[in-house]
């Protein structure tokens, strides 16, 4: 198909739709240089096979120009990034002969590390991350090992990340290797959220060579699950109201959040795939699971739900911003911190938390990245506590002149209660766990980005 046709299954009409839009490098022979490779679009060789574990997903593909969306479109806004095979994709930049061929990332087969990242040649006899490099050598004997440079993929993933930031003012990097984006009101400026979500997969491989996939949906949950299903190279849309339908087909352990643990748990009561899950109603989650069991059943139907953070896998929660043109504009980081600093304080309240520990991870123009941590004598979940941390920490980070990249906050140490408001003095206690409802009561009802402090929004920094 040649790009910028647009194809469309018939199927469309039943409930779903997907667009998958598939590209792949060319090299151009001479240079490894990430700017020389051009884009083509494929169709990928065997789609019925990926298709095929939502078999009553209509789809059209290859679509380089996305145009023709329909109105559920326009509620779809944010876009999961995930880099291919991140780690082996990165050392075959500099070794493009290993393309096509199994590679494992992770040291040699002879150490007693693990894989920590399989090509799909590798995977297909059954490699994957986290399995120690012995067995991956006896599940494929021809696979070529690779030692780990993680500060080169370290790089690479702040690249991506600049990329990331031109699309979009909400961008958080979730890991090394991906990222959601908020394309809600972006519309106006780069055009519908397909469209844009094709252009930014487009841009990244032709700019850096790195494969990546995405996934489009309303709800961070969804955006993730699509963008697993759209690898490699591929891009899902879950279009809203089909969030449930998409995922009934898919095995419960295709639920961010569902690990091992609860999995096991699950399976003890005959639930093997999502749609088995859909079938237990909220109540008797929670009798079976507790507070975690409303998350499934909100999980079950793609609904977010911050829940995730008090599962036993979940430890920390932390917000990234990668600026578009490196900057030392005081206000402008001092802005960027405190709105880092409410997004994780509402996430932090939103799961009936406290937090104990901030860290404060600043990365120069040179990729130079330092982390600032520090303990409160009291876990708090108010914005205003982190933030004065942050710039305490951020005053003896940055001296003031150099250029930074990236900046972000993490939060550690949780704990269900706090003793941190009885530091304050009531009136002030009052007011501050007012404020923090009400922002959190408007930001559920018009999105987190609809309603800034005032110190991210004028270039001032919140300081109460
Ligand atoms: N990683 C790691 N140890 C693990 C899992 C992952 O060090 N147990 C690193 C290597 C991966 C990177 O993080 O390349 C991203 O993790 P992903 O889960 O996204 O895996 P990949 O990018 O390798 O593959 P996929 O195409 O499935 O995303
Ligand atoms: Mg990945």
């Amino acid at each position: 198909m040649a790009p910028g046709h647009v194809g469309r299954s018939n199927r469309q009409n039943t409930g779903f739709a997907c667009d998958r839009t598939n590209w792949e490098s060319i090299e151009p022979g001479k240079s490894n240089s990430p700017k020389s490779y051009k884009l083509k679009l494929r169709i990928l060789p065997r789609p019925s096979a990926i298709l095929g574990a939502m078999p009553r997903l209509a789809h059209f593909r290859a679509k380089h120009d996305a145009h023709a969306v329909n109105a559920a479109e326009a509620s779809a806004a944010i876009l999961h990034v995930d880099m291919d095979a991140f780690f082996v994709s990165v050392e075959l930049l500099a070794r493009p002969e290993l393309k096509g061929k199994p590679v494992v990332v992770g040291g040699q087969p002879d150490q007693r590390g693990v894989v920590t990242s399989a090509s799909y040649e590798a995977r297909r006899f059954g490699v994957h991350s986290a399995m120690p490099l012995r067995t991956a050598r006896k599940l494929c004997p021809q696979a070529i090992f690779l030692d780990g440079h993680h500060e080169l993929y370290g790089q690479w993933s702040d690249r991506v990340a600049a990329i990331l930031a031109k699309y979009s003012p909400i961008v958080e990097m979730a890991s090394i290797d991906e990222a959601y984006l908020d394309l809600a009101g972006t519309e106006r400026l780069h055009g519908p959220p397909l469209s844009v979500a094709n252009k930014l997969l487009c841009e990244i491989t032709s700019t850096t060579s790195l494969p990546c996939s995405g996934g489009l949906g309303a709800s961070r949950l969804v955006a993730k699950v699509a963008s697993d299903q759209a690898k490699p190279r591929g891009l899902v849309w879950v279009p809203a109201g089909s969030e449930p339908a998409f995922l009934a087909p898919l095995a419960a352990r295709r639920i961010p959040g569902i690990g091992k643990v609860t999995d096991s748990a699950l399976k003890a009561f005959g639930v093997e795939t999502i749609a088995q899950l859909q079938v237990f109603s909220q109540e008797r989650l929670e009798e079976l699971f507790g507070r975690w069991g409303t998350a499934l059943y909100r999980k079950a139907r793609g609904i977010d739900s911050y829940e995730f953070f008090v599962d036993a896998e979940a430890k920390s929660l932390s917000h990234n911003q990668t600026f578009g043109t490196d900057t030392n504009d005081p206000e402008k980081l001092h802005a960027t911190l405190s709105y880092l600093c409410q997004k994780v304080g509402k996430r932090t309240r939103d799961a009936g938390l406290h937090a104990r520990t901030i860290t404060l991870t600043v990365r120069f123009a040179n990729f130079d990245t330092i982390t600032r941590s520090h303990t409160l004598a009291e876990p708090s979940d108010l914005d205003s506590v982190f933030l004065k941390t942050v710039l305490d920490l951020f005053a003896q980070a940055w001296r003031g002149k150099a250029l930074l990249r990236l900046v972000g906050v993490a939060l550690t140490g949780f704990s269900a209660g706090s003793g941190q408001l009885d530091l304050l003095d009531p009136g002030r206690r009052d007011k501050l766990e007012r404020l923090a409802r009400t922002t959190d009561r408007l930001r559920d009802k018009f999105g987190f980005s609809k309603l800034q402090l005032g110190g991210s929004l004028s270039k001032r920094p919140e300081r109460e």
